[in-house]
């Protein structure tokens, strides 16, 4: 772990310190801080990456989560599984082989120790545009008992600048029906003619 990052735990990570190990993030949480929210209209109070509110913490996804209900609350939007502390260490290392391209990213409960939301941007890079990369947001889940704090447009957001932030020329997602107006309510659009997500589920 480098120092800065390490110094952005000691800093900002108080309430569950645990083994260095644990607080190992799957990618550079001072890429965070960089994200410019100055355009950003649709968050209220201020509400931004840096200023979740009171007793809320917006980072990387660590190894320690295991501990913290990120499986629990991945539950709250499809089937996750029975998943070992193993096969979640393995796949954590595994995505933060691939540099640059898996940016799970949560909402901590400070005072809890606990994930109360969470989102993925996945970069694919690409030979099109001149060797451009793409994002996809996914994953995108917000624990029931948080509705009203504004957070799963904070979680959103946060993926959204990102993606510009790490030079993704597009961003795209996939939903159900009833989940459009959320996504054109903070910048998400159907496209005219280009509009039709397909799939063959093995
Ligand atoms: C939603 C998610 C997608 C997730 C899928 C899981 C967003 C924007 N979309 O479509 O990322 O992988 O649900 O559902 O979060 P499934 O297990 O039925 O494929």
């Amino acid at each position: 772990m480098s120092s800065s990052v390490s110094q952005y735990y000691k800093d900002k990570y108080k309430p569950s310190v645990g083994p260095e190990e644990l607080e190992e993030p799957l990618y550079d949480p001072d890429l965070l801080k960089k994200l410019d929210w100055s355009k950003t209209t649709h968050m209220k109070n201020g509400v931004t990456s840096s200023t979740p509110g009171d007793g809320l913490l917006v980072r990387p996804l660590c190894k320690g989560d295991y501990n913290k209900g990120f499986l629990q609350l991945l539950s709250q939007l499809t089937k996750v599984g029975d998943i070992s502390r193993e096969s979640f260490e393995e796949r954590f290392e595994q995505m933060k082989a691939c540099r640059d391209h898996y940016y799970v990213t949560v909402i901590e409960d400070t005072d809890k120790g606990e994930i109360v939301g969470s989102a993925t941007l996945a970069c694919e890079l690409k030979f099109i545009r001149g060797c451009t990369k793409r994002g996809r947001l996914e994953d995108v889940v917000v624990n029931n008992e948080y509705r009203g704090k504004q957070l799963g447009k904070l979680i959103v957001s946060t993926i959204t600048l990102l993606a510009k932030e790490v030079g993704c020329y597009k961003i795209g997602l996939d939903c159900k029906d009833e989940m459009k107006p959320f996504y054109s309510s903070i910048g998400y659009c159907s496209e005219k003619g280009n509009d039709n997500t397909m799939i063959i589920r093995f």
